[in-house]
């Protein structure tokens, strides 16, 4: 019988300390943060378990979100290790070095990199590829930065009788401010949509100045345009190019 303990012991004992190095990588801190990880991503100590000593583990701390490095209970959402503008969260995801503020050295921070569509990992103002996905029934933007599902906007779609088509479509005309001649409106922010009299705009103003209210975000409401509200507009409008890939979804 002690002998049939003893193997089940042996057995739970190597079970335990497997999964840790299920991927066999190097993991010198035994953290189960691999080495190669703690170096070009985490960027934290990969000879210590706790970089920022505050009792939890690196990989205890990342896998529930918080900050190796800020010794404070403080989630990679709220942390900017390296005050670049851009929270460690969003670091991880856009691959950017999160405790250095100008991962490329071009001297443009991380964070400004982000704001201006440009690559933060290639010296220059390289713009990032973006796309933009609506989704009617929920009458949702989603700004899609380098792959990233960076914001979503709130927006107003075409109502039953003058429908939003869906389908992919491409930017192809840019104007500050639009003229609407079959609705005697002005669309502020206007990117026109291939293969369809329809764009994005900022909510409209009719000629005596009456703005469309910002109640109606989230509401379909529309002749069949994409509206947003303002401050999202121009924000898209400024960095979106002629070309961008524009899905629009049911
Ligand atoms: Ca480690
Ligand atoms: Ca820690
Ligand atoms: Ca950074
Ligand atoms: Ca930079």
């Amino acid at each position: 019988m002690w002998r049939r303990s003893f193997y089940l012991i042996v057995f739970l004992l190597s079970l335990s300390f497997s999964p840790a190095l299920a991927n066999n990588l190097p993991d010198q801190d035994s953290d189960g943060v691999p080495d190669q990880d703690e170096i070009n991503i985490y960027h934290t100590d990969p000879y210590s378990r706790d970089t920022d000593q505050d009792g939890y583990s690196d990989r205890e701390e990342l896998l529930h979100g918080f900050s190796p490095h800020n010794s404070k209970p403080v989630t990679l959402a709220d942390n900017d290790q390296d005050g670049d503008g851009l929270s460690d969260f969003w670091e991880l995801r856009f691959k950017t070095n999160l405790v250095v503020a100008d991962t490329d050295g071009d001297g443009i921070n991380d964070g400004q990199e982000i704001e201006a569509a440009t690559n933060p990992r290639e010296a220059g103002k390289v713009k990032l590829p973006m796309r933009l996905d609506i989704v009617l029934s929920r009458q949702e933007l989603t700004y899609w930065l380098d792959g990233v599902k960076f914001k979503q906007f709130p927006v107003s779609t075409g109502k039953p009788s003058t429908p939003t088509p869906t389908g992919h479509f491409k930017v192809v005309a840019k104007s500050l401010k639009a003229w609407s001649k079959p609705y005697g409106l002005w669309m502020p922010y206007w990117m026109g949509l291939d293969h369809g009299q329809f764009g994005i705009h900022e909510l409209p103003i009719w000629p005596n100045g009456y703005r469309e209210g910002a109640n109606h975000l989230g509401k379909p409401v529309s002749h069949g345009c994409i509206r947003l509200g303002i401050g999202p507009a121009k924000y898209l409008y400024d960095r979106v190019d002629i070309g961008t890939e524009v899905n629009i979804y049911k």
